[in-house]
């Protein structure tokens, strides 16, 4: 299979997020079939949902042969090799890997949907994302920079 590009959104709040986001990012990259292509800073944000301790959120690039459905079933082990547990539905977590785009792919299946369908409002994504992909363009024509021009820096803060 030719290797595609996808992005992954990697998001924690609980037990010494940095160490969690950067320790994923690790071993997501020592994955076979993974190539770690580019990596963004890590931010502090605030939650969206609940009342929460803030998160911090990276976006990185990867050069995959696994499909989809593979590539989120290594992201899912990853997660639960932390001891993420079912929780409640934007609550506090350990670690949140998400497929944010898989080349150019669009997925609907119940498992999983591609490209992520929150990720164009949410700043803790977009601002990470911008960093590693300035010139990224969605499929209705809007330029991320555009989008990321209209969030409040207050919600993040890079480390
Ligand atoms: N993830 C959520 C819910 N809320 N808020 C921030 N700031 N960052 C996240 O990664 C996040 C969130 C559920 O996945
Ligand atoms: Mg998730
Ligand atoms: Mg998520």
């Amino acid at each position: 299979m030719i290797p595609e590009v996808a992005y992954i959104g990697l998001g924690s709040n609980l037990e010494d997020p940095v160490y969690q986001v950067k320790s994923a990012i690790d071993e997501i990259s020592q994955i076979k079939d993974i190539t770690l292509q580019h990596q963004s800073s890590l931010y502090q944000t605030k939650p969206l949902g609940p009342k929460q301790p803030d998160f911090v959120n990276a976006v990185i690039s990867i050069l995959t042969s696994l499909r989809p459905m593979e590539l989120l079933d290594t992201l899912l082990n990853i997660e639960a090799s932390r001891g993420r547990k079912r929780e409640i539905k934007w609550g506090p977590r350990i670690l949140d890997c998400d497929i944010l785009l898989y080349g150019n792919q669009s997925i609907q299946i119940p498992a999983l949907t591609v490209p992520h369908p929150e990720m164009t409002k949410r700043s803790f994504v977009l601002i990470p994302f911008f960093e590693i992909a300035p010139n990224f363009i969605f499929n209705d024509g809007k330029s991320l920079q555009t989008l990321v021009e209209q969030f409040n820096p207050d919600e993040y803060m890079k480390l």
